[in-house]
């Protein structure tokens, strides 16, 4: 079993709750985290983990390989978590170049980091939307050719497929996890649900794209977390893991359960012009998680969404904190022109059709 854990990406949204986790349920770990701390990482996010006394937080970029080396040659770890990425699509499709920096040569840091220590571990942490999108019926499974549709799933597929040669031409240790979409308390409120959630609770418009019929398959973040770790200590080499959460909900019926939760009304809803290129469906095939790593989701998601809903109502100040002006200048980009428009559902309708 691993002790020396090195998490790249560490205080993003699904790095928080993953080294928190780790710290306080395995007593013989150390954890160090390396993160650029672009405006998606936060120290905050981490609050409580250096009382441990098991826990080291370095501020650096993963396309510095200098600086990895050094910080890997400090913490000397049995295992790398790679999660650090740019991870939001509307972002990459206003300005792919951070993408490919991070995500294509980042990970291609990481991976000659590892090849120069043997014996070392990689899990490298990929997403479901490297298979691109789905008709309304169908699952992604490990193995199917990918077809990613936005700078941010082609940069994740490319991280993919250089790990894969990785393995492949130098033997490295690596193992790819890709999972559904993730929700939970420490999110960016760029993503669906924690926007959704703060402009309820601010009576603001909830900006559903298109039609509001695109689906997604909900996973808490903790049984992501449960994933990510069984992979890193008990996958195979070169294989991809799928991990997802059962719970297909398209957009709308998740907008209007937190408007119901937080006793809110419907006519907050404001359909706004789709994003562009936008992947209709995914639902992902967990089967060989189950069957080789134990893998079960296990937080359904009326008690996931209980649990968030309560965590960004106790947690306002994490809130006003994230929310500074790199978050704001998106927001101002992404919406409003949207806002000031609007768009009538039927009027701006995605196409339906599968595309694959
Ligand atoms: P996030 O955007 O919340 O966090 C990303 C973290 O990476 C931040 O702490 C940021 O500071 C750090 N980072 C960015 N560029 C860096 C660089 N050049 N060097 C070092 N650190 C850098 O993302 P997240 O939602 O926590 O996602 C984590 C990983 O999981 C990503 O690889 C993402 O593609 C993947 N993933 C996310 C989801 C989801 O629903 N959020 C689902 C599947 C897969
Ligand atoms: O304002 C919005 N309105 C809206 O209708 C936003 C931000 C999103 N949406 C829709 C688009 C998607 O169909 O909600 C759905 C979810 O959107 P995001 O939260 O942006 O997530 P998604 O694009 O599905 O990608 C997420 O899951 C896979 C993560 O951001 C990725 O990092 C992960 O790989």
């Amino acid at each position: 079993m691993a002790t020396r854990w090195f998490v790249t990406g560490g205080a993003g949204f699904i790095g928080a709750n993953f080294v928190r986790g780790l710290l306080a349920r395995r007593r013989d770990s150390h954890v160090t985290v390396y993160d650029a701390l672009t405006y998606a990482g936060h120290e905050i996010s981490l609050d409580g983990c250096t009382r441990t006394g098991r826990f080291a937080l370095v501020r650096g970029d993963v396309c510095d390989a200098d600086a990895l080396d050094a910080a890997l040659r400090d913490a000397s770890p049995d295992v790398i978590v790679h999660m650090a990425a740019e991870s939001h699509v509307d972002r990459s499709i206003h300005g792919p170049a951070p993408f490919l920096r991070t995500n294509v040569d980042g990970t291609f840091r990481v991976l000659e980091a590892v090849r120069a220590r043997p014996g070392l571990r990689v899990a490298v942490v990929s997403t479901d939307e490297v298979y691109g999108s789905l008709g309304p019926t169908g699952r992604f499974v490990e193995g199917m050719p990918l077809a990613p549709s936005s700078p941010y799933s082609a940069s994740k597929a490319a991280a993919d497929l250089l790990t894969l040669a990785y393995v492949h031409t130098y033997g490295l240790d690596a193992v790819i996890t890709r999972c559904s979409n993730n929700y939970g308390p420490y999110q960016m409120p760029e993503k669906l649900i924690p926007l959704m959630i703060l402009s309820a609770l601010r009576d603001q418009p909830l900006p559903v794209y298109g039609d509001g019929m695109n689906v997604r398959d909900w996973i808490f973040v903790d049984d992501h977390c449960a994933g990510i770790e069984l992979a890193a200590e008990r996958g195979r080499a070169g294989r991809e893991y799928n991990f997802g959460g059962e719970c297909e909900k398209p957009n709308l019926e998740v907008v209007e359960t937190i408007l119901r939760k937080l006793d809110k009304p419907r006519s907050l809803i404001r359909f706004v012009t789709d994003r562009p290129g936008h992947d209709r469906r995914y639902a992902m095939d967990i089967a060989r998680a189950t069957e080789e790593l134990g893998f079960r989701p296990s937080v359904d998601f009326e008690t996931g969404m209980e649990r968030t809903l309560r965590w960004y109502q106790d947690n306002l100040d994490w809130c006003a904190a994230v929310e500074d002006e790199r978050h704001r200048t998106h927001m101002r980009a992404n919406y409003e022109r949207r806002l000031e428009a609007g768009a009538e559902p039927s009027a701006d309708r995605a196409a339906p059709e599968e595309t694959r």
